[in-house]
C-alpha cells in the first residue's frame, strides 16, 4: 500500500482501539441462536476479510500507481473503478465488523476487528451509485492537483516543482506574489467537488455508526476521539511559546529586509515571503534571518551540486544511511521501478510518496526530485516509509501499517535529524565540522523547518474536522481557512481572498484526502525517537549534534519497533524505542533549548514586539 494517498489508504488499515481481553476468551460459548453471532463466525469473518482486502490492495496499488504516473482520462477512470471496488468491500467489512463488536475475541482478532471498523479514510455510503460518484470525485480531485499549472503572462507555464523553486529562491515580492496566487488558481474548480466529497463521505461515516468523518478520522489512535483532540491541544500548548519566539524573530528580520509596506512589525506574516508555497517550512529563507556570528558557513544544496550529486545518487546516499543502521539494502526493483525525476512529456503527481505495491518487497518511491538539501531530507522521509513497510512485511495484512499514522511519517525524518555536519564530513561532503559557536545557526535552520511546521501540521485538520462536522459550512471554506492560518501560524494571505477561491485545495493533502495530523504527530515523535536512539548509541553530546549513522544498536532497536507494524497499540510501540508510552513535545523543547534562549535575547535586543 501507499503511505500518502487516499485510495490505497482506504486499505491502509490504521491503528485501532485495543480491547485487552484474555486469550482464553476465544473459547467462549459457541452456541448460536438465530440472531446471535459466535466467536467462531467472527474469526472466520476476519480471516476472510483480511484475505480479500489483501488481494484487492495489490490491484488497487497498481491502478493507482499507473494513474499517478500517467494522468489521463483513461487511467483516472481505471483508478476510480478499482477505488470503487475497494471502498465497497471495505465498507461492507466495516459494517459487518460492527456485528461482532460485543463478542469477546482473542486480543489479536479483537484488534483486527476494530481496525476493520475504523480505518477507512474516505468511506462511501452503502448505495453503489453514491460509491461510484465518490470514487470518481476522488480521482478527479487528485488529477486536478497533479495536472496543475500556472501560465505567466509571457506564456511560460509552470508546474508545482518550478513554482516551488520560485517560492524558495526568489526575494522579489511581486514575483513571489504572482507564483503564490497563480498556483491557487488550480484549486478554484475543486470547491464543488470537495463539497460533494464531504457530503458523501460523511454519509458513509454515519452508515458506519460514526457521527461524521471527523469522528472516524479521530478514532484511529487507540483512544477516544475527543481525548485525541485534547492530547493535540496539550502538545501544541507546550510548543507554542517556542513558536511565538521564532515567529517574532523571523517577522522582525523580514520587516528589516522588506520594510513596513510589505511586512509590518506587528500582526501576521504575509504567506508568500516564507520560502515555501504554503509557508509550512521556512528553512529556505534561512539566509535572510541567519545569525551574524553563528552561521555555520555551509549550504548543503551547494555541497550536493558541487559534488555532482544527481537524483539517483541522492537516493543512494539516503539508502546508505539506513543500511549503516543494519537494514538490508533496497531491492533491485526499487531502482528500476521508482520515479525520481519529473517526466517532461506527461502529467504525473509530483508530490513525493512511497509505495508498497505487493505488500512484500515491491517497494518504490515516486518523486520529482530537485537537487536541493530540502529534497535530500524528503528522500530520507520517503525511504523511512519504505523501510517501515519492509520491516512489517511479516505481519498479517491488517497489521501491515505503522503504530499510528504519525509513526509512518516520523521514521525517515528521525534518520534525517542525523544529517549533522559530522555526518556530512564522514560521507565526504564537508571538509570541516563547524565549531560549537555555530550551533545557533544550525539550530535556527532546523527550527525554521521543524518548529515552523508544527502549527501548520495542526491547522489543516482543525479546518477539515470542522468542515466534516458542519461547524464550517461550504460558504465559509476559505474564510475559515485563513482564520485558522492566522490563529495557529500567525500567517496571513498577501492579498484579499474570497469564497471564489478555494485555497485549501492548493495543498496536496486536501484534494488527495490524506489526513494531515499525522505530520504534526511526526514532528513531535521524531524528536523523541532521535533522543532515545542517540542515548542507545551512547552519544553523550548535545542531541542536536548527535548522528546515529553507522550505529547498529540504534538500528536494531528501531527495527524492533518497525517490525511490530500496527499489531499493538501505539504507546507500546513508542515504548520499545523510548521506554515511555507517552508522546511528549518536551523532546522538541529540549532539542531547541539553546535556540529558545538565543531567540529571547534577540527579540529583546531588537525590541521586537511579539504576538500577532
Ligand atoms: O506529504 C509529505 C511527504 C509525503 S508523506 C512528502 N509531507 C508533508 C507535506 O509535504 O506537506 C512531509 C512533511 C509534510
Ligand atoms: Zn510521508
Amino acid at each position: 500500500m501507499k503511505t500518502t494517498t487516499p485510495k490505497p489508504a482506504r486499505l491502509a488499515l490504521a491503528i485501532a482501539l485495543t480491547l485487552s481481553i484474555g486469550a482464553c476468551a476465544e473459547q467462549q460459548a459457541e452456541k448460536s441462536t438465530e440472531n446471535e453471532v459466535t466467536v467462531a463466525q467472527a474469526n472466520e469473518f476476519i480471516d476472510n476479510a483480511e484475505q480479500q482486502l489483501s488481494q484487492l490492495s495489490i490491484e488497487a496499488n497498481r491502478a493507482e500507481w499507473i494513474y499517478s504516473n500517467f494522468i489521463t482520462e483513461d487511467t483516472a477512470s481505471l483508478a476510480a473503478a478499482v477505488g470503487e471496488k475497494v471502498t465497497a468491500s471495505s465498507v461492507k467489512f466495516a459494517t459487518e465488523a460492527a456485528k461482532y463488536a460485543d463478542l469477546k475475541l482473542g486480543p489479536v482478532n479483537a484488534r483486527k476487528l476494530n481496525t476493520l471498523r475504523t480505518s477507512l479514510v474516505l468511506p462511501a455510503p452503502l448505495d453503489p451509485k453514491k460509491n461510484a460518484e465518490l470514487a470518481g470525485i476522488s480521482a478527479e480531485l487528485n488529477g486536478l492537483y497533479g495536472k496543475g499549472k500556472y501560465c505567466f503572462a509571457d506564456g511560460n507555464c509552470m508546474t508545482l516543482p518550478e513554482l516551488s523553486a520560485i517560492m524558495a529562491e526568489s526575494r522579489d515580492p511581486a514575483l513571489l506574489l504572482e507564483a503564490w496566487k497563480g498556483w491557487r488558481e488550480i484549486s478554484k474548480p475543486m470547491r464543488p467537488l470537495f463539497k460533494r466529497e464531504v457530503e458523501l463521505a460523511n454519509e458513509g461515516a454515519r452508515d458506519l455508526g460514526f457521527n461524521d468523518l471527523s469522528e472516524l478520522w479521530r478514532s484511529q489512535y487507540d483512544m477516544k476521539p475527543d481525548e485525541f483532540s485534547q492530547e493535540l491541544d496539550k502538545q501544541w500548548g507546550k510548543i507554542k511559546p517556542l513558536y511565538d519566539s521564532l515567529h517574532c524573530y523571523v517577522r522582525g528580520e523580514l520587516n528589516q529586509k522588506y520594510g513596513d509596506e510589505v511586512v509590518s512589525k506587528t500582526g501576521p506574516i504575509p504567506a508568500h515571503l516564507l520560502g515555501n508555497m504554503w509557508a509550512q517550512t521556512w528553512g529556505n529563507i534561512y539566509d535572510e534571518v541567519s545569525p551574524e556570528n553563528g552561521d555555520p558557513g555551509y549550504d548543503l544544496t551547494k555541497l550536493l551540486v558541487d559534488n555532482n550529486y544527481d537524483e539517483k545518487k541522492m537516493v543512494q546516499q539516503a539508502e546508505g544511511f539506513f543500511t549503516s543502521l543494519g537494514f538490508e539494502p533496497l531491492p533491485e526493483t526499487f531502482w528500476t521501478r521508482s520515479l525520481f525525476t519529473q517526466p517532461k512529456d506527461r502529467d504525473v503527481v509530483c508530490h513525493a510518496s512511497a509505495w508498497d505495491l505487493d505488500n512484500l518487497d515491491d517497494i518504490r518511491i515516486k518523486m520529482c526530485i530537485q537537487k536541493t538539501a530540502e529534497e535530500f531530507s524528503v528522500i530520507h522521509h520517503e525511504l523511512g516509509h519504505n523501510f517501515y513497510q519492509r520491516a512489517y512485511k511479516g505481519q498479517p495484512f491488517i497489521f501491515k501499517n505503522s503504530a499510528n499514522d504519525g509513526f509512518h511519517e516520523a521514521i525517515g525524518d528521525t534518520v534525517a535529524l542525523s544529517i549533522t555536519p559530522k555526518y556530512l564530513k564522514k560521507i565526504g561532503l564537508l571538509n570541516e565540522v563547524p565549531d560549537e559557536s555555530k550551533d545557533i545557526g544550525l539550530l535556527l535552520k532546523q527550527a525554521l523547518d521543524k518548529v515552523a511546521f508544527l502549527p501548520f501540521g495542526l491547522m489543516i485538520d482543525q479546518w477539515r474536522w470542522k468542515v466534516f462536522n458542519g461547524e464550517i459550512s461550504p460558504e465559509q471554506y476559505n474564510q475559515a481557512w485563513w482564520d485558522l492560518r492566522n490563529k495557529y501560524q500567525g500567517v496571513a494571505s498577501p492579498v484579499t481572498r474570497d469564497e471564489s477561491d478555494f485555497d485549501p485545495g492548493a495543498k496536496y493533502h486536501v484534494p488527495g484526502n490524506v489526513p494531515y495530523t499525522r505530520y504534526f504527530l511526526a514532528h513531535i515523535l521524531q524528536f523523541q525517537f532521535h533522543k532515545s536512539l542517540c542515548d542507545i548509541a551512547g552519544d553523550k553530546g548535545p542531541v542536536h549534534r548527535c548522528s546515529i549513522y553507522g550505529n547498529k544498536e540504534a538500528g536494531t532497536k528501531l527495527n524492533e519497533m518497525l517490525e511490530m507494524g500496527s499489531s499493538k497499540p501505539w504507546p507500546e510501540a513508542l515504548a520499545v524505542v523510548t521506554g515511555k508510552k507517552e508522546m511528549d513535545a518536551q523532546a522538541v523543547l529540549d532539542y531547541f533549548a539553546p535556540l529558545q534562549v538565543w531567540l529571547n535575547e534577540q527579540n529583546k535586543v531588537k525590541n521586537n514586539q511579539c504576538g500577532w
